[in-house]
C-alpha cells in the first residue's frame, strides 16, 4: 500500500464545507484511513463563482486536488482515494453489487432534493409556491422509506453505511423532514459512535 503523502510536498486538498453531506462522504473515508489532508472552507455553496470551487464547472462541493490531479464528485474522491491508498479496499468503496450501487444512487439523489429545497430557501424562494419543489420533498420521503426497506445494506462498517449517516445527519441538522425510519435511525446510530465517523458530524461542535 502506498503511504498517504509519503515524499509528496504537499498534502491534497479538499475544498468543501463544514456542513456539506456529499464532501463528508470523503472526510469520513480519509479519517477512517488515516490519510491526511488540507480542508478548504468554500464558504457558501449558493455562490456562483467557479473561483471558489476549486475552479469546479460545477460549482459544487467537494473537490478533490491531489497535486496536478483534480478530482470532482464524492463519490469518484472515494474511488480515487481507496486505489491510491487502500487497494483492499476494506470499506467496499469500489463495490460492484447491484443493490449497494442503487442504494447509493437513492441516497445521492435524497441528498441532492435536499440540497435543492435549502439552496432554494436560501436564495429566497419560497419553496412552498412551486409545484416543483413538492417533487423535491417527495423524492426524500420515497428516497428514505425505499432505504428504510433496504436497511440490511447498511449492516456492516462500510463505506454505503457513512454515505448513509451523512444523508441522515443532515437531515437531522436541517430539520425539514420527520425521521421515523427505525431500521435506518438504528443503523445510523451504530456507526455515529465510531471516531472517525464521529469527528466530521455537523451535529457537534468541530
Ligand atoms: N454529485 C455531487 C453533489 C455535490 C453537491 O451537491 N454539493 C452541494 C453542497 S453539499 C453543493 O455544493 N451545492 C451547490 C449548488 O448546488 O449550487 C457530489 O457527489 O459531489
Amino acid at each position: 500500500m502506498q503511504q498517504a503523502n509519503l515524499n509528496e510536498k504537499e498534502p491534497m486538498k479538499l475544498h468543501y464545507t463544514p456542513k456539506s453531506h456529499f464532501a463528508r462522504k470523503n472526510r469520513i473515508l480519509l479519517d477512517a484511513l488515516s490519510i491526511g489532508v488540507e480542508l478548504i472552507d468554500v464558504g457558501n455553496v449558493a455562490d456562483n463563482n467557479p473561483e471558489i470551487f476549486a475552479h469546479n464547472p460545477l460549482m459544487k462541493v467537494p473537490t478533490l486536488i491531489d497535486g496536478e490531479q483534480v478530482v470532482y464528485e464524492s463519490d469518484l474522491i472515494s474511488q480515487y482515494i481507496v486505489k491510491k491508498y487502500d487497494p483492499q479496499d476494506r470499506y467496499e468503496v469500489l463495490s460492484q453489487d447491484w443493490e449497494s450501487l442503487n442504494a447509493q444512487a437513492v441516497m445521492n439523489g435524497v441528498m441532492t432534493a435536499e440540497v435543492e429545497l435549502i439552496l432554494a430557501q436560501r436564495t429566497g424562494i419560497d419553496t412552498q409556491k412551486y409545484v416543483r419543489f413538492d417533487k423535491f420533498e417527495a423524492t426524500v420521503l420515497r428516497g428514505l422509506q425505499w432505504l428504510e426497506e433496504h436497511a440490511s445494506l447498511f449492516e456492516n462498517h462500510t463505506y454505503a453505511g457513512f454515505h448513509l449517516v451523512c444523508l441522515w445527519e443532515h437531515l437531522v441538522l436541517y430539520q425539514m423532514f420527520a425521521l421515523n425510519y427505525p431500521q435506518l435511525q438504528r443503523s445510523v446510530e451504530q456507526l455515529s459512535d465510531l471516531n472517525f465517523v464521529k469527528t466530521s458530524s455537523p451535529l457537534t461542535d468541530q
